[in-house]
């Protein structure tokens, strides 16, 4: 079997049934990016063929914390599909992952497709709508550990998202105050300047990377704009709340 094939088909059986797969890289040496972004494609192209849908993309490796963590200058980007919506205001299941961890992000809700080299200003005209809301990060490797390339192969950790409620973006959404709460207690603080400095250069990167890939960002999309604070871990029982100045919260629960 092609070994890119086998790698799809194991970071989705490990998703698929939340069970942990050893990295690519340790063995696989030669692995390259540009192979991990057909890896990938194969192993979403697989929840496609099942009968998920694809909804947008998200960005990641977007604050300089991660980048340095992962000792990288650029940023990556993933699949979304519906089968990730968690419902706002809803409880997960925990069972249903390996090691979830919770980002608070901004997401952005498009109006027109954008794809290739674009302006900040082109990239906001092709936005409807920024909802605060919150990835759940869930590596399928072992202990959450992982080179960029297994990382991109593994769909930049990517497995849940919730959405608050939608805001005309035509408001300075450069540096808002974030909270993130677990049980009432603030646990993480930032602001979505951490985001590339300013959350509309999130796009215009999704916009140059998904057009590398030979895609586009289509109307109707979800784009996830990328964490802006640690990611703390997620265990049964908690109450989940990221609240962004001027665009409310969004908040959901975890249970066994
Ligand atoms: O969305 C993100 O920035 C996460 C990218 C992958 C790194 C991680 O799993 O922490
Ligand atoms: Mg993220």
């Amino acid at each position: 079997m092609d070994r890119l094939v086998n790698y799809a088909e194991k970071l989705d059986t490990a998703a698929r049934e939340s069970t942990a797969t050893p990295q690519i890289t340790p063995v696989d040496t030669a692995f390259t990016v540009a192979e991990a972004y057909q890896v990938q494609k194969l192993s979403v192209d697989r929840r496609l063929a099942r009968g998920e849908r694809r909804i947008g993309v998200k960005m990641g490796l977007t604050s300089r914390a991660k980048m340095l963590q992962v000792g990288v200058e650029e940023v990556a980007w993933g699949r979304l599909t519906d089968a990730m919506l968690v419902e706002e205001g809803s409880a997960l299941s925990r069972a249903r992952y390996v090691h979830p961890r919770v980002e608070p992000e901004v997401a952005f809700l498009m109006k027109a497709p954008l794809a290739g080299k674009v302006t900040a200003a082109a990239a906001l005209a092709a936005v409807e709508a920024i909802a605060p809301a919150m990835e759940i990060i869930d590596s399928r490797y072992e202990n959450f550990k992982f080179a960029l390339e297994d990382v991109i192969a593994d769909n930049t950790s990517s497995s849940g998202l919730v959405i608050g409620s939608w805001h005309d973006p035509r408001i300075d959404f450069s540096n808002l105050g974030v909270i993130l709460e677990i049980d009432g207690e603030v646990v993480q603080v930032g602001s979505t300047a951490a985001i590339l400095g300013h959350p509309i250069r999130s796009l215009v990167a999704a916009a140059r990377l998904v057009a590398e890939a030979g895609e586009q960002i289509n109307a109707g999309d979800i784009v996830m704009a990328g964490g802006i604070t640690a990611a703390p871990n997620l265990a049964p029982g908690q109450t989940v709340r990221t609240t962004v100045q001027d665009l409310g919260a969004v908040m959901f629960q975890v249970e066994a």
